[in-house]
């Protein structure tokens, strides 16, 4: 049975996360946004303090909580600094929960036990430059000799890619078996032939690198492949249908803390001889932002305790992201609207937020994606 409740470990957690945004993350985030600096430091606190293994086992080093947790720590973390919960996201939803379901005792005894430990950080490359949202068109291609892959091939968007340390990569074994022809393999950073591009110039979660990564002649053991030759596809989509929950609390947060920041400025600006709080159609909008946060996260804790109680999440997940990423960018377009010209400027962090919100709309599978994902569902259900 859901409940609206919280039970205490949830609580704490989200207590957790809030503190130490607030503390370590706010002082920061407007230096490492122009700069495009990359919170190291930050991520190896929160690698301490089990936020990078969330959901692994205590077995493998994790912290075995649920995902309703971790969505609140996400929308805490994300409330201020939301390129923060790139990593958090890819780590916890897309690496460790392939490794923990897909990998051999021995690739999670080598690799998920420092990823959950917050001692290495993980990226996930299923992107191509010809397979954004159509996955299956992988060109990355691994041949088999003796006891080792080759991979060859270009993956591009990769969230982490330069500053992370162990890399899930998409490749055809296979190419006339088409999506069953994938499979999945664990690069290490430094491997010879594996080589990031520079950085991406983006819009908006300026502190989490995005690149390319090029691969010639990359040799990897057969004892990195993960899960069977030609199960790459169906690993990345059940890795995806869960990241999709990442990305909701994401924007949940995104949402709420542009919202928290309209409240306090509306009741602290005056207009007309009272605080804009005041005035009708302030009055609106904040009403309307914070029921369609609300929505949203429901939505998304719908999705995260359904996956808590091992039902299907396809339906839940891509309806969770698609609301709730819609939500982030009108509610952050509105905050800045109510910050009128102070919304415009760095200093009063909406205008970041604004810029943050629209990729929770474009990766882990753009809104468009979401409604193909939806659709497939409905057909299956009506
Ligand atoms: N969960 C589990 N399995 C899924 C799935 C999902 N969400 N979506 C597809 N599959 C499975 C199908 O069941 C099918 O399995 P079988 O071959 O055993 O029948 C297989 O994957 C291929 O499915 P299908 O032929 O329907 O694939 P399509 O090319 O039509 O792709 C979409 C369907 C568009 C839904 C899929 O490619 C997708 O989700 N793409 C988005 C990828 C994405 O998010 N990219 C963003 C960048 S990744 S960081």
């Amino acid at each position: 049975m859901y409940s609206f409740d919280y039970d205490e470990m949830q609580l704490q957690i989200k207590e957790t996360a809030k503190k130490f945004a607030e503390d370590e993350i706010l002082p920061g985030v407007i230096e490492r946004d122009v700069k495009a600096e990359f919170p190291r430091e930050i991520l190896s606190k929160l690698g301490e303090l089990g936020f990078l293994g969330m959901m692994v086992p205590p077995q493998w080093g994790g912290s075995g909580l649920d995902t309703i947790s971790y969505t609140l720590a996400i929308e805490e973390i994300a409330k201020v600094e939301a390129a923060v919960t790139i990593v958090l996201s890819v780590q916890n939803s897309l690496v460790n929960w392939l490794l923990e379901h897909y990998g051999t005792d021995e690739q999670k005894e080598k690799y998920l036990g420092p990823l959950a430990e917050g001692k290495k950080i993980g990226a996930f490359c299923l992107s191509e430059p010809e397979a954004g949202s159509d996955a299956t068109k992988q060109h990355t291609l691994a041949k088999k000799e003796g006891d080792f892959w080759i991979l060859n091939g270009m993956k591009n968007w990769i969230s982490t890619g330069i500053n992370a340390d162990l890399f899930i990569v998409f490749a055809q074994t296979n190419m006339e078996m088409r999506h069953k022809g994938i499979s999945c393999f664990i690069i290490e950073k430094g491997t010879r032939g594996f080589e990031h591009g520079v950085p991406e110039n983006k819009m908006g979660m300026r502190s989490s690198d995005t690149c390319s990564i090029g691969l010639t002649n990359v040799k990897v053991p057969e004892s990195q492949m993960i899960g069977e030759p030609g199960m790459g596809f169906k690993i990345a989509m059940k890795s995806l249908n869960g990241g999709r929950i990442g990305i909701a609390a994401q924007a949940v947060g995104i949402a709420q803390g542009a919202f928290e920041l309209s409240m306090k400025y509306a009741r602290e600006r005056f207009a007309f001889g009272k605080p804009i709080f005041e005035h009708q159609m302030i009055q609106q909008k904040l009403a309307q932002m914070v029921t369609k946060i609300d929505a949203a996260r429901l939505l998304t804790h719908k999705a995260a305790f359904l996956k808590d109680t091992n039902q299907d999440i396809v339906l839940a997940s891509a309806e969770a992201k698609l609301f709730a990423s819609a939500v982030a960018n009108e509610v952050t377009r509105d905050a800045v609207q109510i910050h009128g010209g102070y919304g415009y400027v760095r200093e009063y962090h909406v205008e970041r937020m604004m810029r943050d919100a629209k990729v929770t709309e474009i990766y882990e599978g753009t809104s468009e994606v979401q409604q193909i994902v939806i659709l497939r569902e409905l057909m299956k259900l009506y």
